[in-house]
């Protein structure tokens, strides 16, 4: 028995993965822990998604519901996935896997604002849940359980699932006991009470989970890394995206409506938000804080740089190399990250409270500045909202940025009308491409349409932006958001049509 399992009784609940899965039925809602490539269980999913395929040879139906924190790995998503053993999935997805079955009709998806997953659940909108397999690092002698690289849900499925399977997985570092801190303070209405945390480096809660070891009814045993994705190196266009979002945040400071060491910042997912922290590297911002979902590479890089003081979030998001970097290091790096529960990372009172500068990617913006960060073409899943929404609304400076275009320039980022919107105009005050960066406080829809076109487009697609602009302003029904609506997705036909958004 690992050195990992103190707690007595349990130790005797120790079996293969497959004797484990074999609790899970079919129709089953099943709480999984993960969020972004870390602590996601990696032997019960495959032994799941062989065994339902076993059932699908044999002739015979089985699907599960599968609820995690956010996105997980190709041992939980895309071997499920791959199975065709997912029913129902909430809340972000981004398997391929999984996202081609969403996308052909076969699997249902439900993406959700990450912090609004555990209330939800709570206030009973899911129906039951049956089982939760988590991944932990460990287990104490009183049975409470010590948390692994991801906190999402984990609390939360482990109160709520009528029977717990765990996973005990050897390969993360023993010293990420006492970096987690699990907040117990949440009720429903008319109970709740305010969260009392004032400072991104506050705990309230304690370092481990409760669950009473009577529910627990498999432990397997694993040793297996987190599989994050890698990161592409930052190209010409995220460190031009970086360059403008770091002037704009000296000019703040410079007009003094930012402090020096900034406010807690929040950085998405993805390969632009990633090169944005780099840059922050080489910047003149000292003692930063983050309180954010995600720590990604870039964040480690800062913290070792000893600019950023501390990262408070629910889950690691690393390359692979990261990944075994923040492992190896984790002593060291446990006094200075906090892992919370996603519903305290991601909630609106402390993201409101801190005022966190938060920076997200984007799929497509509008002239008007209205974004859409999850569905290609206003129907193709991408990834899901995640924890873009709970950031957005509610940070001090709510910042979009992405390449103004994509697929090698056929499509631009900055369109006409948004195709499908995630973020209305209201929850959107910068936009930044690699052509520049246009600040939209305090600017009416009018003004922020020229300014968008202006700063933010590619030259090749500025003409007909302006073009349709003025035809809008010409001959439109109103005048508040000129529109032209028999036109205003013709660019998207046209791409659907001819492989590209060009006339
Ligand atoms: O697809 O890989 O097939 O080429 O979208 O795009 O340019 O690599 O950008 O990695 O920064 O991701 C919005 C998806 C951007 C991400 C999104 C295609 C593009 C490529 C990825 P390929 P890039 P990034 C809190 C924050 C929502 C969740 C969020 C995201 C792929 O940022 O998921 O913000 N955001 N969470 O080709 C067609 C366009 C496109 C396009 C990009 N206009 N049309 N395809 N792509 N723009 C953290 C969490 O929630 C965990």
């Amino acid at each position: 028995v690992s050195q990992r399992i103190k707690h007595p009784g349990l130790a005797q609940r120790i079996m293969p993965a497959e004797q484990a899965a074999a609790f899970i039925s079919d129709r089953m809602s099943v709480g999984m822990s993960g969020f972004t490539g870390s602590g996601y269980p990696k032997a019960v999913p495959l032994a799941l998604a062989a065994h339902i395929e076993a059932e699908h040879a044999a002739g015979r139906d089985m699907r599960v519901k599968i609820w995690t924190g956010a996105s997980t790995g190709p041992e939980l998503d895309g071997a499920l996935a791959k199975a065709n053993g997912i029913e129902m999935r909430l809340p972000y997805n981004s398997d391929p896997i999984a996202r081609e079955r969403i996308n052909r009709g076969e699997m249902d998806y439900l993406d959700m604002h990450l912090s609004q997953v555990a209330p939800v659940a709570w206030q009973g909108f899911l129906g039951p849940l049956d089982i939760a397999v988590i991944e932990v690092s460990g287990i104490r002698e009183d049975g409470s359980l010590i948390p692994s690289s991801s906190v999402g849900n984990n609390k939360t499925w482990l109160d709520r699932a009528d029977r717990v399977i765990l996973e005990v997985n050897s390969w993360q570092n023993p010293a990420l006991e006492g970096m987690h801190d699990i907040y117990y303070g949440t009720a429903l209405p008319p109970h709740r009470v305010p969260i009392p945390l004032i400072r991104p480096d506050d705990r309230i809660g304690q370092s481990s989970f409760r669950c009473d070891p009577d529910r627990i009814i498999a432990i397997v045993e694993t040793e297996a890394p987190d599989r994050n994705a890698p990161f592409s190196p930052p190209d010409a266009s995220a460190a031009a995206i970086a360059g403008h979002l770091l002037e704009f945040l000296t000019h703040e400071v410079g007009r003094g409506r930012l402090p020096a060491s900034l406010l807690p910042l929040q950085s998405g997912v993805g390969n632009i938000a990633n090169a944005v922290l780099s840059g922050l590297l080489d910047s003149p911002f000292e003692n930063m804080t983050a309180y954010t979902e995600v720590i990604q590479d870039g964040m480690l890089d800062l913290l070792d740089a000893g600019k950023l003081r501390m990262a408070s979030a629910t889950a690691f998001s690393l390359s692979p190399e990261a990944a075994e970097r923040a492992n190896a290091g984790m002593t060291r790096y446990r006094d200075k990250m906090i892992l919370r529960p996603q519903e305290i990372s991601n909630h609106p009172e402390l993201i409101r409270r801190l005022g966190c500068i938060a920076m997200n990617g984007l799929i497509e913006a509008d002239i008007y500045g209205n974004i859409n960060s999850t569905h290609v073409m206003g129907s193709r899943i991408q990834n899901g909202i995640g924890g873009s929404g709970d950031f957005a609304r509610n940070a001090y400076i709510s910042i979009f940025m992405t390449p103004s275009t994509a697929k090698g320039g056929a499509i631009s980022a900055i369109v006409p009308h948004a195709s499908h919107v995630d973020h209305i105009t209201q929850d959107v005050q910068v936009i930044v491409t690699e052509q520049g960066l246009a600040d939209l406080r305090g600017l009416s829809p009018k003004k922020r349409a020229d300014l968008i076109i202006e700063r933010c487009a590619h030259p090749d697609y500025r003409p007909a932006l302006r073009d349709y602009y003025r035809r809008a302003k010409e001959g439109s029904y109103g005048l508040q958001s000129p529109m032209l609506p028999g036109e205003a997705l013709a660019w998207h036909q046209r791409y659907l049509d001819t492989g590209t958004m060009r006339s």
